[in-house]
């Protein structure tokens, strides 16, 4: 986008939104101040069971996960903390890292437990973790998950999160209720051994890897459990984690109207949990689900600072940066879009029974280019104005190669 196409853009979204009385600095401020957490392990080639293509590069530990979160940082003014995924990025010298980190100008955000592989445990979770029939077991697994908070603790993270891939793969395999059961007794020693000012954010999923029945499948099921906890434990959406044509703008409704919502694995998907660059298949989805957050916000179901934001994806073709690079851009946008929305408006069409009415002003919103918008909120944050650009032209990825090998591999996933 050329600098007199930006302003153009710029001056036209000015005057677009000045004459509803939304003036184009506080979204700027805004869309500045909207920050995501990226994961540890999405900085490599992620790979499926058929195959994983390294794409050269790729940070081989801590250290270098955190300099390419810095370099993500440095370009988009995006991103400001990292989440840990536990045993995969265990510091060997907390203060180290935390210097590091500090000086990339990066934080910690939360914590992920690993209860779904076995690294060397002395029981393995192959038939599951804290639901396990086995009480031995699931004592592993609850004192794996109060590891990961000594180890958040001495970073400054403020958050854990529990996926499990406890569940089953043929019917007579598990105990529903047994299993169930097993989970919530674990989960509350996991909860009371949290910190006061600590949340625990518990994540849902379907399917896989087991195939026939999930402990924890849906958002009802993890609320049902928050609910068991405590006020602090509340439902992590991931974006990947619903059956087909699932409407996930009204779980976030619905979790926001009990202020049970913990925040977002972002990402996006055709099919299953295909951990596809966020808003690169469903944008108007993505948009829908930012509609109903500011609604809520703004409409205090629940506070915008208590709910967490954080990319969850994987590599199989693209370079893991440029990926990156791209959601946070995606999300970027679908959020500028939806602080848009004319809210009072669209209020009044709900109240009327306008569905045409209610329509248009979604779209109205959506289909409104913010791009000057979101680069010039990246501009006036010292950001680069078009980073995939800056990270091609730069060379950046051949860099990493001369100076980390071609085949660099990170650990994780
Ligand atoms: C499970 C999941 C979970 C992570 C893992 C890397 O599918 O979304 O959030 O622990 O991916
Ligand atoms: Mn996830």
């Amino acid at each position: 986008m050329s600098s007199s196409f930006h302003q153009k853009s710029l001056d036209l979204l000015s005057e677009q939104f000045g004459s509803k009385g939304i003036h184009i600095d506080s979204l700027l401020s805004k869309i500045a101040a909207f920050q995501i957490a990226v994961p540890s392990w999405a900085l490599g080639a992620g790979g499926t069971r058929f195959g994983r293509f390294s794409i050269g590069g790729e940070p081989r530990n801590l250290e270098e996960k955190l300099e390419d979160i810095g370099l993500l940082a440095k370009l988009t003014k995006r991103t400001d903390a990292v989440s840990l995924h536990i045993p995969w990025d265990i510091p060997q010298d907390v203060q180290a890292i935390k210097q590091k980190a500090t000086s990339l100008g990066i934080g910690f955000d939360a914590m992920n437990s690993n209860t779904f592989q076995d690294y060397g445990q002395r029981h393995s979770y192959k038939m599951g973790s804290l639901s396990n029939a086995n009480a031995t077991i699931r004592k592993q697994a609850i004192e794996h998950n109060l590891q990961v908070i000594e180890i958040g603790k001495s970073l400054g993270s403020k958050g854990l999160t529990v996926w499990l891939a406890d569940g089953s793969n043929f019917p007579g395999q598990a105990h529903f209720r047994k299993a169930l059961q097993g989970t919530t007794e674990s989960l509350q020693e996991i909860y009371a051994g949290m910190p006061a000012d600590w949340k625990l954010l518990l994540e849902y999923k379907p399917y896989e890897p087991n195939f026939y029945h999930t402990v924890i499948p849906d958002w009802g099921t993890s609320a049902l459990l928050c609910r068991q906890l405590g006020d602090r434990a509340k439902v992590l959406v991931d974006l990947g984690h619903h059956l087909p044509n699932t409407n996930i703008e009204q779980i976030v409704a619905t979790l926001m109207h009990q202020n049970m919502l913990a925040g977002f694995h972002f990402n996006d998907s055709k099919y299953g949990d295909d951990d596809l660059s966020t808003g690169s298949i469903k944008p108007y989805q993505l948009f829908l689900i930012f509609c109903e957050l500011i609604g809520g916000a703004e409409e205090k179901a629940q506070a915008w600072e208590s709910i967490s934001w954080m990319i969850d994806a994987s590599h199989n073709t693209k370079d893991p940066l440029e990926d990156l690079i791209q959601a946070l851009e995606a999300i970027s946008q679908a959020y500028a879009k939806a602080v848009l929305v004319d809210r009072e408006k669209l209020t009044q069409c709900q109240n009327e029974g306008d569905v045409v009415g209610a329509q248009e002003v979604l779209q109205e919103a959506f289909l409104t280019d913010v791009r000057a918008l979101v680069r010039e909120a990246r501009i006036q944050s010292g950001g680069e104005a078009d980073p995939l650009a800056y990270y091609r032209s730069e060379k950046i990825r051949e860099k990493l190669i001369t100076k980390r090998g071609k085949n660099a591999q990170a650990s994780g996933l």
